[in-house]
């Protein structure tokens, strides 16, 4: 019982921690064709003021329609300045997706930040995480499009030509 007690009050701790460093600590780099010739590193808070957009929809992992809310990807691009055609997103576990800059032109696809209004845990696969708005648009719900969404990302390379 004491060793329950134990460890529910060290990961309540851990997470509560963890939350908190959120704010401060940098959750996504972003480097390549970009303004700014070093990496940029995002907090989570970085992301959220560059414009929270909710996506309101079901997913291949939850038939209950699930709010999902964080910048367009389109605007996260003009904030940084990226100039390319491609973005390489990779993840915490390596995972690694290309997906065409088009897509976030469109789609209004996310940098998911928060799940039906919380900060999204890496227990449940965030911080940061792709989404497209797949219950709004049929076409989206292909293997293409779900493989596009890069779960635990926190990272990513704007690659290709430049395009506008
Ligand atoms: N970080 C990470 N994101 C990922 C993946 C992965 O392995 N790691 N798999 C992709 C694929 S192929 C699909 S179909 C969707 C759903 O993956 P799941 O079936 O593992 O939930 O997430 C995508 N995002
Ligand atoms: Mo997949």
């Amino acid at each position: 019982m004491a060793v329950v007690v134990c460890l529910v009050t060290v990961f309540g701790l851990a997470e509560h921690g963890a939350a908190k460093a959120d704010d401060a600590q940098s959750v996504l780099r972003v480097d390549g064709n970009i303004r700014s010739s070093e990496p940029l590193r995002l907090t989570r808070m970085d992301l959220e003021e560059i414009g929270m957009h909710d996506v309101v929809t079901i997913t291949p992992w939850n038939d209950e329609p699930t709010t999902y809310t964080g910048p367009l990807i389109r605007d996260v691009l003009a904030h940084v300045g990226a100039r390319g055609d491609s973005i390489v997103a990779v993840a915490l576990n390596n995972y690694r997706v290309v997906f065409p800059v088009s897509d976030a032109r469109d789609y209004d696809v996310i940098l998911a930040v928060r799940m039906n209004g919380e900060p999204i845990g890496v227990r449940q696969r965030g911080p940061v995480r792709v989404i497209y708005p797949w219950s709004e648009r049929e076409e989206l719900r292909s293997e293409i499009y779900y493989s596009r969404a890069i779960w635990q990302m926190n990272g990513f390379t704007v690659v290709g030509q430049v395009s506008q």
